[in-house]
């Protein structure tokens, strides 16, 4: 059968595979033969690469060719039209409008933030080639921080200073050590093993499985708190404590309360490597506010009894223990707390700087935790500096549309927002990845121009006034690596581009020109010719000797040279505190902060504190909304891409996003496996399909993000299928972060009676060809 295809080697950020082209056409996938874990989310590609929802040709709104740029609250109508323009056409028109705006209301005009996850590629990495575009041509208003773990880079600089934070992220020990040194892994947000599929950039190997069914068989115990029995292998025997979700820092401060209490606590390292230290035991017995924090407190606010926390403290406390806080704690309101508690917590068991032990942040949560670093960096493309200094933490952007002029606090600063006329997205989806859609779609009918760079009708494509296909990775030559990655690989072009589509390159190459920056944003390079070049350039940086480019090539893959695997993080700092001081005013790891302090922020103050957020059981939102919806990662693919494709499909329910349900939720609702039901609140709607499944504690429901969103039948829902963003409150963690909170949504569930609308999701939006007279306007 195999032997008229060609076979390529692929990478996405889900893993390093095969495609198999017949002619022109991707016909199947297959893992690569080295990958000892390789994941089932390659099984997308083939439907996805030639799906009737990939963009074939530039396309402008009808209306907005009509009527010029403008505000118009029409923009992601379902019914909305697009006309097909030729290349040179929307070139023109959109070069003039880049002009007309920079013009007239200056560069900080422009939101080119364009948040998103994009392809695996180094070179033609969507958001790298806009970014160096928009700065070439006077710059533009970007984002801060990321939707992944905007807590984590915000807060922990604070408290372990910048390198530490980097150290945490980039340089966490690996797999091996954890299996050498560990006896118990206590994790807050399970070891989701779907999550570590995935990575920036891909994996060469899948190391994350492996690693961890190795650190099982070295007699590591993991005990995993979360809501969903399934966040861990099961045959790694984890113990599952299944706390009541957003209540991991009142665990952790119980736990504390147990060290402080038994003389369980370590005094000298407290003493010695952090500041506030007192201030922190002075909360957590009580004498500030007259709560102690005791497993009895916590056991009512997590549902875990006060003996399970005693007795975690104590085995926490007699041998060398991990604590990991998954990213997703951090991903909802107040999500700066867990992340500080944490770290405190950690402190008291005086385990940070040894081997296997102390403070993690995101083992569990992509596949390159564990996995090794590359502190020679990778090939990349220069991005040039941004003359304009305008910018907003990125979950803030429909407050930003819908607000110009007003202000928001962040990390100690006073920002206001920009009045923005045009918005350029290319890599990114948020249409998925922003909370409340209805919300978003007023945001966005708000600025002149909305443009969009992408491979498929996504809602987001279907908000923009001018739309341009973007060529797919498997339509290009380019090289990738994740973070900490052992090989370098080549990513040959497999399939010629589909319909009209072009590199992102050669269409900002095209821009500039018009632009007058052509020679700037180009050097004068094809992109083949800046792929060698890149590579040339990485290659010079490297101490040690590495094959050049066209060895590299025809060999498809080389190791990535200067490669770490780190035993463990502040170790140096632990050594010696003076001379490796952390980049923090005190020197030492703040357990106070009177940076934080300083900063009077009610939601975020100086210590770690409990706070509780609305979006939990037991509130006064929850005799409304009375199960809390998980809005966690999709097993099935990465975020919304590819959800066409075959694997992505086949986890459907009567064509929606599962939806996981207790059976005891089920069976007060009459639920039934294969059930549609309506997902409500105060914020939105979404119909999905019911699981009946004992793998998630009761009261939660789980409805994993990246269900494409489909607005087509508003009187029967936000979204006919199944994207949980549609309910999301769009409210930042705290005032210092504005991270997403969108992980915990208070939510009811009911049968949906009756036969539901179809889903268009993939259908793209109605596309003419240009009449004769053309693009006069009215
Ligand atoms: N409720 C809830 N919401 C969440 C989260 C959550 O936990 N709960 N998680 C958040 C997190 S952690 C993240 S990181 C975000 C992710 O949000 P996004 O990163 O926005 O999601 P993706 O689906 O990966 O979007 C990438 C888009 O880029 C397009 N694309 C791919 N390759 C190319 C290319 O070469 N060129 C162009 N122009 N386009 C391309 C794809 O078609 C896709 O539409 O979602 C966040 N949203
Ligand atoms: N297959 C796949 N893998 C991915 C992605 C993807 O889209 N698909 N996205 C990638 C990206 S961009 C990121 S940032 C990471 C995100 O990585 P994470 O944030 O770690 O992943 P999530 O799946 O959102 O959440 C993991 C688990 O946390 C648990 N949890 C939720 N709330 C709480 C809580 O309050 N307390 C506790 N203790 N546990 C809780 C849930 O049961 C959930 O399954 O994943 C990456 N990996
Ligand atoms: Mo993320």
């Amino acid at each position: 059968m195999d032997r008229d295809l060609k076979v390529y080697p692929a990478s996405a950020h889900w893993g390093t595979y095969q495609v198999l082209v017949d002619g022109d056409r991707v016909v199947g996938v297959r893992p690569d033969p080295g990958d000892p874990a390789p994941s089932p989310i390659i099984e997308n590609t083939p439907e996805a690469q030639h799906h009737p929802s990939r963009v074939e040709r530039p396309a402008v709104r009808r209306s907005w060719l009509r009527s010029g740029p403008g505000p118009d609250d029409r923009r992601g109508a379902p019914d909305d039209e697009y006309v097909a323009v030729d290349w040179e056409t929307v070139l023109d028109l959109l070069a003039g409008e880049f002009d007309r705006v920079r013009t007239a209301f200056g560069n900080a005009a422009i939101y080119g933030g364009s948040y998103g996850w994009a392809s695996a590629g180094r070179l033609h990495h969507s958001q790298s080639q806009l970014h160096r575009f928009l700065k070439l041509i006077g710059g533009y208003t970007r984002s801060k921080n990321t939707y992944s773990h905007a807590a984590v880079e915000v807060l922990v600089p604070h408290v372990v200073g910048l390198q530490g934070a980097h150290d945490l992220l980039e340089r966490p020990a690996t797999w091996e050590a954890i299996a050498e040194h560990t006896d118990l892994i206590v994790t807050f947000g399970g070891l989701r093993i779907s999550n570590t599929w995935t990575s920036s950039g891909g994996r060469a190997v899948n190391t994350a499985e492996p690693g961890m069914r190795a650190a099982r068989e070295a007699g590591v115990r993991t005990v995993s708190i979360s809501p969903l029995r399934d966040d861990t292998l099961a045959d790694i025997g984890a113990q599952w404590l299944s706390a009541a979700p957003g209540t991991d820092t009142a665990i952790m401060l119980a736990l504390m309360y147990v060290l402080f209490d038994e003389g369980l606590a370590d005094m000298a390292f407290l003493n010695r490597y952090t500041v506030g230290a007192q201030v922190l035991r002075r909360y957590v017995v009580g004498e500030t506010d007259g709560v102690a924090k005791s497993p009895e407190w916590a056991a009512d606010l997590c549902e875990l009894s006060a003996e399970t926390l005693c007795d975690l403290a104590r085995r926490m406390a007699s041998g060398r223990t991990l604590i990991n806080v998954g990213w997703s704690v951090q991903r909802a309101r107040y999500g700066e707390q867990p992340l500080w508690a944490g770290i405190a917590l950690a402190a008291c068991l005086g385990q940070i700087g040894l081997p296997g032990g102390g403070f993690a942040t995101g083992y569990g949560s992509t596949g390159r935790h564990g996995g090794g670093a590359t502190p020679g960096g990778l090939p990349r493309m220069p991005q040039g500096a941004n003359p304009i200094d305008s910018f907003i933490p990125v979950a803030r952007v429909a407050d930003m549309l819908l607000h110009p002029g007003e202000s928001c606090e962040y990390d100690g600063e006073h920002l206001t927002y920009p009045d923005i006329r045009m918005v350029v997205w290319s890599g990114g989806n948020p249409f998925h990845h922003h909370q409340d859609l209805a919300r978003l779609t007023r945001a966005f009918g708000r600025p002149d121009t909305v443009v969009v760079v992408e491979t498929h009708w996504t809602a987001t494509a279907r908000h923009a006034d001018i739309v341009l296909p973007s060529t797919t990775t498997l339509e290009r030559d380019d090289l990738t690596a994740g973070r900490g990655d052992l090989r370098l690989r080549a990513m040959p072009q497999a399939v010629p581009p589909h319909g009209e589509a072009r590199d992102e390159y050669d269409i900002y190459a095209a821009l500039a020109r018009r632009l007058g920056a052509e020679q700037e944003f180009t050097e004068g390079r094809t992109s083949g010719e800046w792929l060698r070049h890149i590579y040339e350039q990485w290659r010079e940086r490297q101490s040690e000797d590495v094959p050049d480019f066209d060895a590299f090539w025809a060999a498809g893959n080389i190791d990535i040279p200067g490669r770490v695997c780190d035993e463990t993080t502040f170790g140096d700092f632990r050594t010696d505190p003076d001379a490796h001081a952390l980049q923090t005013p005190s020197g030492r790891i703040e357990l106070f902060s009177e940076v934080i302090e300083s900063f009077e922020y009610a939601d975020c103050p100086g210590h770690p504190v409990w706070l509780p957020s609305e979006e939990r059981f037991g509130t006064q939102r929850a005799q409304r909304w009375p199960l809390l919806l998980i809005a966690n990662q999709p097993s099935g693919r990465l975020h919304s891409q590819q959800d066409m494709g075959a694997h992505s499909k086949s986890q459907k329910i009567a064509d929606r996003a599962p939806l996981r349900v207790h059976p005891d939720d089920a069976a007060e609702r009459g639920l039934r496996d294969g059930d549609v039901v309506k997902v409500f609140n105060d914020i939105g709607s979404c119909l999905a399909g019911v699981e009946v499944s004992e793998e998630l504690r009761r009261g939660v429901v789980q409805l994993s993000t990246g269900a494409w969103y489909d607005p087509s039948a508003p009187n029967v829902a936000t979204c006919v299928h199944g994207n949980p963003n549609a309910l999301a409150r769009d409210i930042g963690t705290s005032t210092l972060s504005q991270g997403t909170t969108a992980q915990h949504i208070l939510v009811e569930v009911k049968k949906y009676n009756g036969i539901p609308p179809a889903v268009r999701a993939f259908v793209p939006p109605a596309l003419t060809d240009l009449e004769p007279e053309g693009l006069a306007r009215e």
